[in-house]
């Protein structure tokens, strides 16, 4: 038995384990990176229904359901209008601000929908011009953080 022999074999096994830990290490950090910047979707952007209810056009206590959404551009900033109800109506901004958007001219049928994107953060109030004094609903728009 020499000394010096049993220390230098500690150590080289030693330093082996040392440079096998960094290498899995590193090799998750790259398989982790790949994985991150090749099958990264990026945001899906989905819509915001908005529900014109059966009988609306009537029924003074029903309303655009739900009344108020908050958006957020770039998530979920394009708001469809479903008209469940059997008559016409429509999406007029009450104030054309920040935009105006909508038409009172553009009826939406029973069964219809209609939709449109918010670009612009801020608070948007609409109406239908049909049903102006029950149907009326806003619009929030943030940008995204
Ligand atoms: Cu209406």
């Amino acid at each position: 038995m020499t000394t010096g022999s049993v220390p230098t074999t500690a150590a080289a096994k030693s330093g082996a384990t040392k440079w096998i830990g960094i290498a899995v290490v590193v090799v998750i950090i790259v398989v982790g990176l790949a994985y991150f910047f090749l099958y990264n979707p990026g945001p899906t952007i989905t819509t915001v229904t908005v529900v014109m209810p059966n009988g609306v056009a009537a029924d003074q206590s029903l309303n655009f359901q739900p009344s108020t959404i908050t958006v957020v551009i770039g998530v979920n900033n394009t708001v469809v209008w479903t008209n469940q109800d059997t008559t016409d109506h429509t999406v007029v901004n009450a104030t054309a601000s920040p935009t105006a958007f909508g038409s009172a001219s553009a009826l939406i049928g029973a069964g219809k929908t209609s939709s449109y994107t918010f670009m612009v953060p801020g608070t948007y109030n609409y109406f239908c011009n049909l049903h102006p004094t029950w149907m009326k609903g806003t619009v929030i728009v943030k940008a995204h953080s």
